[in-house]
């Protein structure tokens, strides 16, 4: 027998892998949680039935949403990581010397305690017990609206913007993150696919460029998610990506990640273009 998994995307696309093995499957309080060993990406984190991380290529997408706002900062200390249950990102977070303390916020348990067990390469920061690392599992959006004035970099690591994920993409949601950033704070969130979410993209391309004086949007290529391409949006108060200058700053190794991407990503296609202006 085959074993198939799918993401509905819209009615008329969806994106099927063959499995090998279902290791996990659950439910939360919150969403449907299951691990998948695919035959194509390896070990896969599947919620409310959407693609979400694969051990074959997460490189791409946590070293995009860590590393290219930690180097747009020029000095972030104090970060906060909201959702990123199964920690890639906290894991491409505290390599960053500068880095003093990372909070991370994390709605649901189960996604933690799945990733720690089925996904060890990418929870490494969480199964180590990274000191620079404080993991609270709890609900983003009550802690962004009782945070002010704290955070250098906030790393929204979201699901998709419906179930838990939802009131991350809203208007209320982003005035608090203006309010928890330091005077020149900045933060990024995973916005979805510049081809199949368009209105959700121009409604909070529109929100944040309300609030915060910069705004600007970066790309990276994920293999698992609809179309391959996939959109990161920035909100800043101070630092634009023009202005980086990596000359002094730590080297890194990585995978996807480089110093030409740090500008090149946010070169952005004319549709994308057209759709945020
Ligand atoms: N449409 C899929 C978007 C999923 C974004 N979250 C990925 C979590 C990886 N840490």
């Amino acid at each position: 027998m085959q074993l198939w998994c799918t993401e509905n995307e819209t009615e008329y696309l969806g994106l099927t892998t063959r499995v090998k093995e279902t290791l996990f499957a659950g439910k939360s309080e919150f969403q449907d949680v299951a691990v998948v060993d695919t035959y194509q990406f390896g070990r896969m984190l599947v919620l409310d039935g959407v693609f979400q991380t694969s051990i074959a290529e997460e490189f791409v997408y946590h070293e995009m949403i860590a590393h290219i706002p930690l180097f747009i900062h020029p000095n972030p200390k104090k970060v906060l990581v909201i959702g990123g249950g199964d920690g890639g990102a906290v894991r491409e977070v505290v390599r960053h010397d500068t880095v003093e303390k990372v909070e991370m916020v994390e709605i649901d348990g189960l996604v933690v305690e799945v990733s720690k067990k089925y996904l060890p390469q990418i929870s490494k920061a969480m199964l180590e017990n990274n000191p620079k690392l404080d993991l609270k599992i709890g609900d983003g959006i009550g802690h962004m609206a009782a945070a002010e004035n704290e955070y250098d970099v906030i790393i929204v690591d979201c699901s998709d913007p419906i179930g838990p994920g939802e009131g991350l993409f809203t208007h209320a949601f982003y005035q608090n993150v203006y309010k928890a950033l330091k005077p020149d704070g900045l933060f990024v969130q995973q916005t979805e696919s510049p081809f199949y979410h368009q209105p959700l993209i121009q409604r909070l391309s529109k929100d944040i460029k309300d609030i915060f004086p910069i705004h600007e949007m970066y790309l990276a290529h994920i293999p698992i998610y609809p179309g391959g391409m996939h959109c990161f949006t920035i909100g800043s108060k101070k630092y634009a990506s023009k202005d980086v200058d990596l000359s002094n700053r730590q080297k890194l190794e990585t995978k996807y990640y480089n110093e030409e991407l740090q500008k090149a990503a946010f070169a952005l296609p004319n549709f994308v273009k057209e759709l945020i202006k």
